[in-house]
């Protein structure tokens, strides 16, 4: 297989006939773990440079008070967790966090806020935030919650990259996880950040409960989108004291590297970001999911209210294994 040193996506012509439905999805799980990481870094290296890692830094720009019930998140007011309410950022502190996330190495700046969704006089902030990461010369993300009719072509117009909107777990297991708003209220914004041209950054949290078939479904789900989303962040669960899954038996951590090559298999064009959660994994097991075909993480000491694994442990990983960061 050839390796290229090129931050490009390689261009491949169409592969005929990508796995796509639940059943192909369930038989990649049950392949024995060594045949499926050797498919799965076949995949990626037809598709992707190989050893080359994608950087984004993610920062909360509006913490806490959240109106909705997710059961997985320390920002929900439904929950008695340690994480307190507070305001928009004002511009200049973000974009200070920019400037630093930038001078880290960063090669995108996330933006996260735990609302249902935008209220419009808060838009416009935020599109100031993103014109301004814009000009430092970073791509663009953030993550608002559900847009109405609108505001995504407000978003485009100001010149954002990527919309993060997770469908976090299939159809038939979200109900379990959240009540006050529902799996199509998430898959229509996602369609609206289609329409309006951004970019789609959208994958899930695994650990929460779910069966295997869960898990290959929201997989499934992601490959059978009109246009699969270009980023896919893969999320352990970090548990959250006073959250409702707080005491969920951790995952097994071959079942989490399988569904990251389940992704890479599926989702070939795609970048598989190995999200939330890596704080807590040590180096062996992030290698073995760079190995299933993620090429992409978070970078920085933080993510939105837990902790990130540092960037100087992620310099040392990246030497010792022959990464590099684009
Ligand atoms: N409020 C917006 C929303 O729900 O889309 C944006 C912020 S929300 C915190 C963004 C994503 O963070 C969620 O969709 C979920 O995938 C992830 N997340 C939140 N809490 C998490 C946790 N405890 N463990 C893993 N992922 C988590
Ligand atoms: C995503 O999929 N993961 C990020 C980002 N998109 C917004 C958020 C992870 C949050 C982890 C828990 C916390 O820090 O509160
Ligand atoms: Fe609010 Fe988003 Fe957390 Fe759900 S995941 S409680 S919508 S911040």
């Amino acid at each position: 297989m050839p390796h290229t040193s090129s931050a490009e996506q390689k261009t491949t012509a169409a592969t005929p006939c990508l796995p796509r439905t639940l059943n192909d999805a369930l038989a990649l799980f049950d392949l024995p773990f060594m045949d499926l990481l050797w498919q799965a870094q076949q995949i990626h290296q037809q598709y992707f440079a190989a050893n080359e890692i994608q950087r984004s830094a993610l920062f909360s720009i509006k913490t806490g008070g959240c109106s909705e019930d997710c059961k997985y998140c320390a920002q929900s007011a439904h929950h008695q967790t340690t994480v307190e309410r507070e305001p928009l950022k004002p511009l200049a502190e973000v974009l200070a966090a920019a400037r630093c996330a930038r001078d880290a190495g960063a090669s995108r700046f996330c933006m996260g806020a735990a609302w249902r969704t935008p209220k419009e006089k808060d838009l416009d902030a935020v599109l100031a935030m993103v014109r301004g990461v814009k000009a430092l010369g970073l791509e663009t993300c953030l993550t608002l919650g559900l847009l109405q009719p609108g505001q995504a072509e407000r978003l485009q117009q100001a010149g954002l990259d990527y919309y993060n909107h997770n469908l976090d777990s299939a159809a038939d297991y979200y109900p379990k996880i959240v009540s006050t708003h529902t799996h199509d209220d998430r898959l229509q914004t996602i369609d609206r950040v289609r329409n309006a041209g951004i970019k789609i950054c959208s994958g899930g949290i695994i650990g929460m409960g779910e069966t295997r078939r869960h898990r290959a479904g929201l997989l499934v789900q992601f490959a059978n989108l009109p246009k699969p989303p270009e980023s896919v962040p893969i999320n352990h669960l970090v548990s959250i004291p006073g959250s409702p899954l707080e005491a969920l038996p951790k995952l097994d951590n071959f079942e989490f590297i399988r569904t990251i090559a389940v992704a890479r298999i599926l989702l070939p064009r795609s970048y598989i970001r190995l999200s939330a959660g890596r704080h807590e994994m040590n180096d062996e097991m992030q290698a073995l999911c760079f190995l299933a075909g993620a090429n992409s993480v978070f970078y920085g000491s933080a993510l939105l209210t837990t902790d990130n694994a540092a960037p100087e442990r992620d310099d040392a990983l990246f030497r010792r294994l022959g990464l590099q960061a684009v």
